[in-house]
């Protein structure tokens, strides 16, 4: 049941920041057999468009990364749009899926599905143990949803789909729109344009809530770390009394003011830092506890100053 170099694998979203790390990853390992869409040429969405596909094309394993995805600013403002595309989307690909009798499929969640005042590190087990935060309940409902979806068709028909849920992610094809983006990459282009135009650097809320931030390709390290794994050790993270549940994160997190200082030592910004209190914090804290993960071999290889630094090395001429 493992992949095979050869295994048709498709994966949904894969111009996405998650979706474009997995593609890199499998074809540096050497899969051959990818399945890829468009939002033109396919929309995820619309159910039957994606049973054609399936059946037409019939992958074997499919990972999940197509989602609405963004910011606190985009989660807070179109919950309907957050709650609405995500429920669509995986309600389409998850079944058709099972009437293609895909082997294996990984769906990608975030860190937001635990209750807002979890006990930390958040273990998987702590899932619906209390209310969400406010600021993505939508998102995280969907989210939820679909890791329920996984377990239900495991139970009841004996698929193998496991949930994924990464820690707040960055990397290489990030969105750096302010309104929509989320915090790291927003950093970077306001401190980025501050510098420039030797302007304040505007940092949303306190600066106190704490994030644990992976870069996007250690994430699709580990995802393709499960998804080729023996079926002995992929069977072990299915167990039938509790959802198929794994937490993928970086170990620690930093505060907003300790993540804005790193972003303006990578740019270069000498200036003043302000916060702006009228903006949202979002959830305290969500350090995940990645104990399973690592449990099986899987590390991340890149420290967060490493990674902002080869994130603003590729995206710093396309700032102005
Ligand atoms: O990544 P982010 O937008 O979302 O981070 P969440 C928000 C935190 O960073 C809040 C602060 O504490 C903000 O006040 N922040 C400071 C900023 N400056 C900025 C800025 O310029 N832009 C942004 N966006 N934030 C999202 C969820 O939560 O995390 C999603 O809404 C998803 O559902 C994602 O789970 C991983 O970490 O709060």
């Amino acid at each position: 049941m493992m992949m095979q170099s050869d295994s048709r694998i498709f994966v949904a979203g894969h111009r996405g920041l998650v979706g474009s790390s997995l593609v890199r990853g499998l074809q540096r390992k050497g899969f051959t057999n990818l399945l890829t869409q468009t939002r033109a040429q396919l929309d995820l969405s619309d159910r039957e468009a994606v049973a054609k596909y399936f059946e037409e094309t019939k992958p074997e394993y499919v990972f999940l990364a197509a989602a609405k995805v963004g910011g606190i600013l985009a989660n807070d403002t179109l919950p309907a749009d957050f709650i609405r595309d995500n429920l669509d989307i995986q309600n389409s690909v998850i079944e058709a899926s099972y009437q293609v009798g895909v082997k294996r499929l990984l769906f990608l969640g975030s860190s937001c599905i635990y209750p807002k005042a979890c006990p930390q590190p958040i273990r998987e087990e702590y899932l619906l143990t209390g209310p969400l935060e406010q600021t993505n309940r939508a998102y995280a409902l969907a989210k939820i949803a679909g890791i329920e979806m996984c377990w239900a068709y495991n139970r009841q028909y004996g698929t193998k789909y496991l949930a994924a849920m990464p820690s707040n992610l960055y990397g290489p094809g990030d969105n750096f729109d302010l309104q929509s983006s989320h915090v790291l990459p927003a950093l970077i282009r306001k401190a980025h344009a501050a510098k420039k135009s030797g302007s304040e650097f505007v940092v949303w809320g306190s600066g106190k809530p704490q994030r644990e931030l992976l870069y996007s390709d250690d994430l699709a390290d580990a995802c393709l770390y499960l998804m080729s794994s023996e079926d002995a050790l992929f069977d072990t993270l299915l167990k039938s009394d509790e959802p198929p549940l794994i937490n993928i994160g970086a170990g620690s997190d930093v505060t907003i003011r300790e993540l804005a200082d790193l972003v303006a030592k990578v740019v270069g910004f000498e200036g003043a830092m302000i916060f702006d209190a009228s903006k949202p914090d979002g959830t305290p804290k969500k350090l995940m506890d990645s104990t399973r993960m690592r449990g099986l071999g899987w590390a991340p290889k890149v420290g967060l100053e490493d990674g902002i630094r080869s994130v603003y090395e590729m995206v710093k001429n396309e700032l102005d």
